[in-house]
């Protein structure tokens, strides 16, 4: 047998463009000067996932009926990923991430598992829940944000005695999906205990716990506003001195009631989840307007501005690091 393609035309009886087609369709290439499907390169970046809001106050009636219908023992999760609207996406909230909203009731457990792609818990209400991450038993408050690095074994439960607990969690699955080392396995079948890790180590002071009265001190204590004036006071939630995890980096930003933020764009892409107050965001054109536990996808690259009605509280993740490690991050002021 030959190693060479059976139906490939003698060459030198190709004598037309359309034929030279042909045989580049044969050996599964393309042409630089004929591409059917379009440029490969274009002068900035494209609009293709969308700015958009995701209202808390809609949703959460929306994970109640889900407590209602769905029995916590047949789902891993108890979550609702929010899909970018743009026409044909039907996963990421942003190009590299994606958000859901999570709802645990009292005396429930979600089991314990482990996957590459990183994630992050944003608390929106309730007391009594814990996630235990490597073994350490963390309590879940609202306005924490808790990390689960990658590949880390984690679970979330609930005490018998506790609320319905609601949260937000942002991963980085989106981009794993196209980077594609994706690993997931569940603590059940690997190590078994019923899918929970034995004996957690309760602490309230961990390095994957950025508590909010924390968060709020240090925002108090900063004289300086941030040079790009999108907030009044920010704060970076770091690890080691770095962006809280390799792909995602996390800011609180703080404003009053009044506040208004030049309009800015940057080739990373941001969530922004809503701790406390209400507002605008006027996304490339769109305005959309926040409240309390929302959620806003500001897309690459498109201006975005805030105004503030009520005094704010919000945190932004965003893939910065990703673009930062890579040579690829720009922002300007516009
Ligand atoms: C996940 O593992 C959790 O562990 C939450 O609580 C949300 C969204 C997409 C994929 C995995 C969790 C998730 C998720």
């Amino acid at each position: 047998m030959s190693a060479t393609s059976p139906n490939l035309p003698d060459l030198s009886q190709v004598t037309s463009l359309d034929q030279l087609y042909g045989v580049f369709e044969e050996l599964s290439m393309e042409g630089g000067w004929h591409r059917p499907a379009g440029p490969a390169l274009w002068p900035e970046p494209r609009k293709t996932l969308l700015p958009h809001v995701w209202h808390y106050a809609e949703i959460k009636g929306v994970l109640d009926v889900a407590g209602r219908l769905v029995d916590h023992t047949q789902a891993d999760r108890r979550n609702v990923t929010l899909t970018n609207p743009a026409e044909g996406n039907v996963y990421p909230t942003v190009r590299t991430m994606v958000a859901a909203y999570q709802m645990i009731k009292p005396g429930e457990n979600a089991l314990a598992h482990h996957h590459t792609p990183a994630a992050l818990r944003i608390i929106l209400e309730g007391s009594g829940t814990c996630t235990v991450v490597e073994g350490d038993r963390v309590e879940m408050r609202p306005g924490d944000v808790l990390l689960t690095p990658s590949w880390t074994w984690h679970e979330h439960s609930a005490a018998a005695d506790a609320d319905d607990c609601y949260w937000v969690d942002i991963l980085d699955v989106p981009l794993i999906h196209l980077l594609e080392p994706m690993f997931f396995e569940k603590y059940e079948d690997v190590v078994g205990h019923d899918g929970l890790q034995p004996d957690p180590r309760d602490l309230d002071a961990s390095p994957i716990a950025y508590r909010w009265t924390d968060s709020l001190a240090r925002l108090e204590a900063q004289t300086e506003a941030p040079e790009h004036g999108m907030a009044e006071q920010e704060i970076e939630l770091t690890t080691d001195g770095g962006p809280a995890m390799p792909t995602i980096a996390l800011h609180v930003q703080q404003s009053s009631a009044g506040f208004a933020s030049p309009t800015m764009r940057t080739t990373a892409n941001s969530l922004y989840t809503v701790i406390e107050g209400s507002g605008e965001a006027l996304v490339d054109g769109e305005v959309l307007r926040w409240e309390r536990g929302d959620i806003i996808a500001v897309p690459a690259w498109r201006p975005y501005s805030f105004t503030v009605r009520e005094d704010a509280y919000l945190v932004r993740a965003s893939d910065e690091p990703v673009y930062g490690a890579l040579g690829l991050l720009r922002t300007e002021k516009l």
